[in-house]
């Protein structure tokens, strides 16, 4: 189970707009198909390598076990940097990926969907090339697709969603509720902007929030028109959040990143691994705040996540479950590309909020079948093996 069932590595050549050439590398790491079709994003990254296909790939494999929907475990991605690149190149470059991938992937064969550095755009020139190669309507073998072409309502939102009812599910289990929570978080990106527009709709606010360049402090937390201006800033220059705080004349703290501040209820690391070190996790459990809910894939080292799990006055929740609405409802557009439906956003909706009551659930309890009390990460980690090892049992040895 540790070791993926194929990986495989490919030359990625495209021409930028000034005619020269270049060539990054692809992986496509097919960890684990016993429960369905492989299924997970492709990154797009400068420090993307093969060591961080595959642990996305191995959390995958459990991540998507715990939605309950029959779906293996997946990663890909690139080295290529799509910073500063043209609409034509990223194009360029996305045709020439599918051309080396397409061969592999399938809609009952492997899913591929976006991650960092790809979105819905990448997904459309993605898509379009695997149609071009293939010549058939496949859309199911992609998930994150606009609404033109077979994507789902909800899917953009899904991860941040997600995270925010998986939060209020914490929440009611130690008798407390949602409303007038502050939020502290890392990213501002997809994930990090969902969460935001969620919890201000449920009555809580984001007052904290990380990017590259600092972190923002905004008592009145990002809300309303905020919300908008954060997709334009993102749009404008992803690299630097400084931008909000000369607009909103909040605090700007440079170089720094808001772990460890006390007036919040909620930490929520969701921008990349590896956020949250040994010496940030001691400023957070020195905080006194009680809840650590994890949203990036392993945002936390594991030192550092150790430590925090033996905080008693703390309650730390594990990413493979909190942000696994986005992949659950990456399985919902499949249905919807199979049942060939569209799906209103109520309906998705009403899905995403079952399933993320669902995985934590299904999580406390396996973690208190096997004594060990309101542990969610070990609970995460029993739940979402046990039905990948069942199936490999089922299956035989290969
Ligand atoms: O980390 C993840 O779960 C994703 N990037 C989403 C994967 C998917 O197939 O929707």
């Amino acid at each position: 189970m540790v070791e993926p069932e194929r990986m495989f590595t490919f030359r990625v050549c495209w021409m930028d707009d000034k005619g020269e050439y270049h060539t990054n590398r692809g992986w496509r790491c097919q960890f684990n198909g016993a429960i369905g079709p492989y299924k997970g994003g492709l990154r797009f990254q400068k420090n993307v390598y093969e060591g961080i296909i595959k642990f996305l790939g191995f959390e995958q494999t459990f991540k998507n076990s715990l939605t309950g929907l029959p779906m293996g475990g997946a990663k890909g991605g690139s080295d290529f940097d799509p910073a500063g690149k043209s609409d034509a190149e990223v194009m360029r470059f996305c045709q020439s990926f599918m051309t080396a991938l397409y061969r592999y992937i399938g809609p009952d064969i492997d899913v591929p969907a976006g991650d960092m550095g790809v979105g819905g755009r990448e997904i459309g020139y993605l898509y379009g090339q695997y149609r071009r190669l293939k010549g058939v309507w496949e859309n199911g073998v992609l998930t994150g697709k606009g609404m033109s072409y077979g994507g789902s309502l909800i899917r953009p939102e899904a991860t941040g969603y997600g995270a925010v009812y998986y939060l209020q599910e914490v929440l009611k289990h130690e008798n407390d509720t949602i409303e007038g929570k502050r939020l502290a978080i890392s990213g501002y990106g997809n994930v990090g902007w969902g969460i935001m527009k969620k919890a201000a709709e449920l009555g809580a606010k984001v007052t904290y929030f990380a990017g590259p360049d600092g972190y923002i402090h905004d008592p009145d937390g990002v809300t309303g028109e905020k919300l908008d201006y954060i997709l334009e800033m993102r749009a404008k220059d992803p690299m630097h959040c400084k931008p909000y705080a000369d607009k909103y004349g909040v605090e700007f703290v440079a170089g720094e990143k808001c772990w460890g501040v006390k007036d919040v209820d909620v930490y929520m690391p969701a921008a990349t691994q590896n956020d949250v070190r040994m010496e940030s996790a001691e400023k957070i459990a020195a905080s006194g705040v009680k809840y650590y809910i994890e949203v990036a894939n392993m945002p936390t080292t594991n030192d550092a996540l150790n430590y925090l799990r033996a905080q008693k006055h703390m309650v730390v929740a594990p990413s493979k479950a909190v942000n696994a609405g986005g992949v659950g409802v990456s399985g919902l557009e499949m249905s919807q590309n199979s049942e060939r439906l569209v799906w209103t956003a109520e309906e998705v909706d009403a899905q995403l909020h079952k399933m993320m009551k669902n995985i934590h659930k299904v999580s406390a309890e396996a973690a208190e079948e096997y004594g060990l009390g309101y542990d969610l990460v070990a609970g995460a980690n029993i739940a979402g093996f046990k039905k990948v090892a069942q199936a490999m049992y089922e299956q035989g040895v290969f």
